[in-house]
């Protein structure tokens, strides 16, 4: 160890804001992606901490013999394998709260750009076609109506509900379990709220449970009038299966701002005229983004300074052992 000073690991790309501000408190080291064959002796022993963004798998974890910390930037923490840094006594901390508008803010924007087809007439008119050929055509789809189903309703599920009241529409959801003190229906089943709902936004987190359970009999079960729109992770769509509905009507139009395989995303996709598509910009502002950037940093100073990190995920709710 250098300095008395911590070392953290950096693998892969990290935002700026994080990366000027963890030298004020920490030695740093990096590397190219988070793959234990990086991985040099002296970091063996010496890395206390990570910063990443995107994945961390358990063999890459057990690279470390003295790490103590991971700092995920974003809430969502699918790329980290929880579990086994639980196993392991290791914290993990990810960045809640500080999204939760932003991310709500661009599930509205992607819900009215799929239902007015407002990115395809701006096109229309950056391209002559109203002066050419006269006005954009009415859109088939309105929101106005419309029941919602929010499929998750936790920090940023409530804050897309609180924007929907305002528009006016239906609000049901669906969770594992209900939460307490709100009008909005709540359907025990995935399946049952599709049927009830015209409209299902997805914003769950990208788990084993959630995996892929957007797929055919719910599609077929949200019904031909039906909008999807996807603000949590890509894997709890199954993708082929939608691109199927969408092109066969058994849905009516999707908006998606993540994918499974991203920054890929499915041709079948790429080629609907009724898909609304966003390279997963939901958190994207840069006061947001510098937000969740200062979380990372202060996760890692608080857990070296007092001994608790500020927000480890619930796997993880670990003190640090010598302080
Ligand atoms: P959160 O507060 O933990 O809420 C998660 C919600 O999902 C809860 O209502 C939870 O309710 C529900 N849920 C979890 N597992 C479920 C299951 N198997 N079946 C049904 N419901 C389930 O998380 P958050 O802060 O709102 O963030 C949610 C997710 O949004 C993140 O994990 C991340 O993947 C995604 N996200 C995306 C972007 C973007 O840029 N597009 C940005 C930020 C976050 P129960 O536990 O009662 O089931
Ligand atoms: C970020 C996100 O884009 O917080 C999350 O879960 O999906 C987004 O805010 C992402 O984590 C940064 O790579």
């Amino acid at each position: 160890m250098s300095h008395g000073r911590p070392r953290i690991l950096v693998p892969g790309k990290m935002s700026k804001r994080v990366l000027d501000r963890l030298p004020e408190t920490f030695d740093l080291v990096f590397v190219e992606a988070a793959d234990p064959s990086l991985v040099t002796p002296e970091m063996v022993s010496d890395v206390q901490g990570i910063a990443v963004s995107g994945k961390l798998p358990a063999g890459f974890m057990d690279a470390f013999s003295n790490l103590e910390i991971i700092a995920n930037f974003g809430v969502g923490y699918d790329g980290i394998d929880a579990a086994h840094a639980a196993k392991r006594g290791v914290v993990v901390t990810n960045t809640p709260d500080v999204l939760t508008e932003e991310v709500a803010d661009t599930a509205i924007g992607l819900l009215l750009n799929t239902v007015r087809q407002l990115p395809a007439a701006e096109q229309w008119l950056r391209q002559g076609r109203w002066a050419r050929d006269g006005a954009f055509a009415l859109s088939p789809l309105t929101l106005r109506g419309r029941t919602v189903g929010l499929y998750g309703l936790g920090r940023i599920g409530l804050a897309i509900a609180r924007r929907l009241e305002a528009f006016g529409v239906s609000i049901a959801y669906h969770t594992r379990t209900a939460r307490e003190g709100l009008a909005y229906t709540h359907y025990p089943t995935l399946k049952d709220m599709a049927e009830a709902v015209d409209t299902i936004i997805v914003i769950v987190p990208g788990t084993e449970a959630t995996r892929r359970t957007i797929n055919a009999e719910v599609l077929q079960a949200l019904g031909p009038q039906g909008v999807l729109i996807n603000v949590g992770r890509g894997t709890t769509v199954d993708e082929a299966a939608l691109a199927d509905a969408l092109s066969r009507g058994v849905i009516a139009a999707a908006g998606l701002d993540v994918f499974e395989s991203e920054p890929y995303v499915p041709e079948a996709l790429l080629a609907l005229p009724n898909v609304s598509l966003l390279p997963h910009v939901g958190s994207a502002s840069q006061a947001t983004r510098n937000e969740m950037a200062d979380l990372v940093v202060d996760n890692l100073v608080a857990w070296f300074d007092t001994g608790e990190a500020l927000t480890p995920v619930e796997e993880t709710p670990f003190k640090r052992k010598s302080v």
